[in-house]
């Protein structure tokens, strides 16, 4: 029945790190139309194709609203209730029988964009007392975790590009285009890029595929996939014996500036050139080029991450910012301060005063920990391997490692063998098809909304709250009330006595605590009970209002009384912007030293992995992947407007490749690698170096049992059945997915 009613609701988009002011238009409860917010402080009217079509995402059918309970190969749909004491049967009964050692969870990407899941991941995991954990962290950006954590102090501490002021960017392995910019949160990643060049900037990428971001770049640079960090170190080799290192004042703050020296000595330009596949004298121009520049920033993401030498090469990227003395200046590397901070900027509270690793190893291939994770690819054999210690039960909470993670098929085989599975999550997909039982959260815009990560790595000092625009359905909890109950349940709680207020009472109680008595804190030495007191609410947004209070802006609880509080926000929906960033580097430093640790020996060992690397005969075809602007990861291929069109799940090859493979455009070709073997359509061009294809990541919708009827029907191919589960960035365990050695015949 329609009621004529129409309203407009301001809101940030959650997909990705621009997060873009949206105005989305509802008439009779049903979204129907989206447009960029244009007053947006920080977006300022861009949008991507994604954000224009999240009505659909909230209307779409598939999208699971209640909970399902597995009964054979059927579903059930159960009230709330039910789905708990299922959940507490199977959980509990695991543990049991086997302990709490066998248990585990995954968690995955939309945790960082829903702050719902990200603040009380934070809490699962000391409540739920699970040892060990697994995320696509590991896929992702875990070397740079690795960096931040050795060289800054803090695993979170990770500079971005000042993309609005500089006048050098050197981008290696990073895809805007696709992207729209990943650890460096920015709208309009390319307007910015624009820009630089505009006001007579340059900018180079260093990717194997000239992608649309390079028609934005003034020089595209081939590489050979994984060998960024030798062309990294060839470059600072280039900076000392040139005499053009210039740290200027931050060489007060670092230590290990002649150690790092020293060992980019062997890696001369002539010494990486073949590997590389970049001629030595390109080499040193860049090195030349990224010297002399006024300001300048060097910015590397997954493509330098997920691949064979992820954290040297993540490590040398910050070697060169800070070589050049660009870290923590306007126009280089800087570490932004957002509004909010965020429980990343806490140090783990498993970890000693140093920074350790491999304290423990995993059971079957005895990979070491690493920040607290095994490699994602661990996953099945832990699961499928019998023994004591054997992983019996499973968690999952927004992510679809089924797809992404590497060894998929294993995984995929692995996970019908858990006695529990209990997945957090909006679909009946690939993953939580093998669940027991399926708790999904609201939709984006039943709840509120705040990106308290993200805004951690934003090239301005800003944030922006959200109001939901429609009321969850009755009876529907929070996916911050959903965690605190599993976490109890895991605790042994039976569920009916878990109660999430009284829970999430006691998490805020107890992080007040540690944050009076963190002597680096804003409100250090206060009374906790004071503060609890004046903090209204309760879940994502009570801890919100106290980080945004107790932050770099906040009222501080009086202190500061013209300081923000969460309704400043709230009263100002086009968001706050608190200006451009500032230098911050003495007080980012948590390093024993308090310096910046430029040279950290847990990293530099890995320089003899590499310099072994440039004696190994070149692979003859390796493997890739892609994004594009129109996929999310894996869950968003379920939007009919995002998925028609040309089949975008292909192969890309160079044309002297496929003739050599003997493969057309338009035809199918098998690849096959050490791990697997699938068949996609072709597609030819010039765009890709000789010698690397590209797949996309995120496709594979072909299984059966899986509830995305649009999906299903643009299904592609899983491009991780091709990822070697043990081929890791060694010291950061981070899968490798980019660079793996393939072949490619007709099908
Ligand atoms: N080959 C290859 N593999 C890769 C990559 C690559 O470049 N190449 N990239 C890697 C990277 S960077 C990442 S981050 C990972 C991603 O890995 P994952 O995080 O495991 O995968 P996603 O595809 O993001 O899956 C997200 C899941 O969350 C669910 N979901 C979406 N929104 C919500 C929500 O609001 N609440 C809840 N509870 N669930 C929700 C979706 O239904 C889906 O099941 O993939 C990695 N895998
Ligand atoms: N539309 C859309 N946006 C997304 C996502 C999505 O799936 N779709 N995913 C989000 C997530 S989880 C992340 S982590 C970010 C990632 O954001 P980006 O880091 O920008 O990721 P990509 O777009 O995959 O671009 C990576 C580039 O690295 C290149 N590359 C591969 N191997 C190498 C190598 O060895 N060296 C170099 N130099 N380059 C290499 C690839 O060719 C590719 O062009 O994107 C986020 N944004
Ligand atoms: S770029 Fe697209 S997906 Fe990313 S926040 Fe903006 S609208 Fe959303
Ligand atoms: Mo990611």
């Amino acid at each position: 029945m329609s009621t004529g009613q129409t309203r407009t609701h301001l809101r940030t988009c959650p997909l990705c790190e621009a997060m873009c002011g949206l105005e989305v238009t509802v008439e009779d409860e049903r979204v129907t139309s989206i447009r960029p917010d244009a007053q947006d402080v920080w977006s300022k009217g861009y949008v991507c194709p994604k954000g224009a079509v999240l009505g659909d995402l909230h209307h779409d059918p598939d999208r699971l609203r209640a909970p399902l309970v597995r009964d054979g190969e059927q579903w059930r749909e159960v009230s709330w209730e039910e789905a708990f004491q299922e959940a507490a049967h199977r959980l509990q009964t695991v543990i049991r029988e086997h302990g709490i050692e066998s248990t585990t969870a995954y968690v995955g990407n939309p945790t960082a964009h829903n702050f719902s899941l990200s603040r009380y991941v934070g809490a699962f995991m000391p409540m739920s007392s699970l040892p060990m954990i697994y995320s696509a962290g590991t896929v992702d950006q875990w070397p740079k975790n690795l960096v931040g954590a050795l060289v800054y102090g803090g695993m979170w501490s990770i500079p971005v590009p000042d993309l609005d002021r500089t006048d050098h960017l050197l981008v290696l392995g990073a895809n805007p285009s696709a992207s729209q910019g990943s650890l460096l949160a920015a709208a309009d990643v390319l307007g910015r890029m624009d820009a630089i060049r505009a006001r007579g900037g340059r900018i180079v990428l260093i990717d194997p595929r000239r992608t649309a971001t390079a028609d934005h770049a003034d020089e595209w640079i081939p590489i050979t996939p994984g060998t960024d960090a030798a062309l990294l170190a060839a470059m600072v080799h280039v900076l000392f014996a040139e005499d053009l290192a210039r740290p200027g004042p931050l060489a007060a703050h670092t230590e290990g500036l002649e150690r790092v020296e020293e060992l980019c000595r062997p890696f001369s330009p002539e010494r990486v050139a073949a590997t590389c596949r970049i001629p030595a004298e390109t080499i040193r121009r860049l090195a030349r080029e990224l010297a002399t520049a006024r300001t300048a920033a060097v910015y590397g993401r997954i493509g330098t991450c997920n691949q064979e030498f992820g954290t040297l090469a993540s490590w040398l990227v910050e070697v060169l910012n800070v070589v050049t003395g660009n870290l923590d200046r306007p126009g280089g590397s800087m570490f932004s301060n957002p509004l909010a901070w965020s429980l990343t900027s806490l140090k783990p509270p498993d970890q000693p005063p140093e920074w350790a690793f491999g304290r423990w190893k995993s059971r079957v291939r005895g990979a070491p920990e690493v920040l607290g994770q095994y490699p994602v690819s661990c996953l099945a054999e832990e699961i499928s391997t019998p023994g004591a210690g054997q992983i019996k039960a499973l968690v999952t909470i927004a992510g679809n490692p089924v797809i992404s993670a590497p060894d998929a098929a294993r995984l995929d085989e692995a996970l019908p063998m858990l006695e529990a599975m209990v997945s957090v999550d909006n679909y009946l997909n690939e993953t939580t098809r093998h669940a027991h039982v399926i708790l999904p959260g609201l939709s984006p815009f039943e709840q509120p909304h705040y990106d308290e990560l993200l805004w951690s790595w934003a090239v301005r000092n800003a944030g922006k709250y959200s109001e939901p625009i429609f009321p969850p359905e009755p009876g529907r909890p929070a996916e911050w009330e959903i965690l605190l109950k599993l976490a109890a349940i895991l605790a042994g709680a039976a569920p009916e006595d878990a109660d999430p207020a009284l829970l999430d009472d006691l998490y805020f109680a107890g992080l007040v605590g540690v944050v009076v008595g963190d002597p680096t804190s804003r409100i250090a030495g206060r009374d906790a009970a004071e503060i609890v007191a004046a903090t209204a609410g309760a879940g994502p947004e009570r801890l919100l209002d106290f980080a945004i209070r107790s932050g770099p802006h906040g009222d501080l609880y009086g202190a500061h009384p013209e300081g923000l509080t969460l309704d400043t926000l709230r009263a100002q929906p086009h968001g706050i912007d608190r200006g451009a960033l500032e230098p911050r580097l003495e007080e980012v430093l948590r390093t024993p030293s308090g310096k910046v640790e430029l040279a950290p020996p847990y990293i530099t060992a890995d320089l003899d992995r590499l310099a072994a690397r440039l004696d190994r005969p070149e692979d003859d075809l390796v493997l890739v992947s892609r994004r594009h602007v129109r996929s999310n990861n894996s869950w968003m291929h379920n939007l009919e407007r995002l998925v028609r069109g040309r089949e975008r799940c292909t192969l890309l090859i160079h044309p002297d490749d496929a003739a050599r493979c003997g493969v057309r455009a338009g035809s199918h070709a098998r690849i096959t690698s050490s791990a697997g073997s699938l068949e996609a359509p072709v597609e030819v061009s010039d765009e890709m170096m000789p010698g690397v294809v590209c797949l996309p990541h995120g496709w594979g919708h072909d299984r059966a049992g899986i509830r995305m009827e649009v999906a299903a029907r643009h299904p592609g191919v899983n491009n991780n059945l091709l990822a070697p589960g043990q081929f890791v960035d060694v010291p950061s365990g981070n899968a490798v997915v980019n660079g793996i050695p393939v072949e490619v015949r007709p099908a």
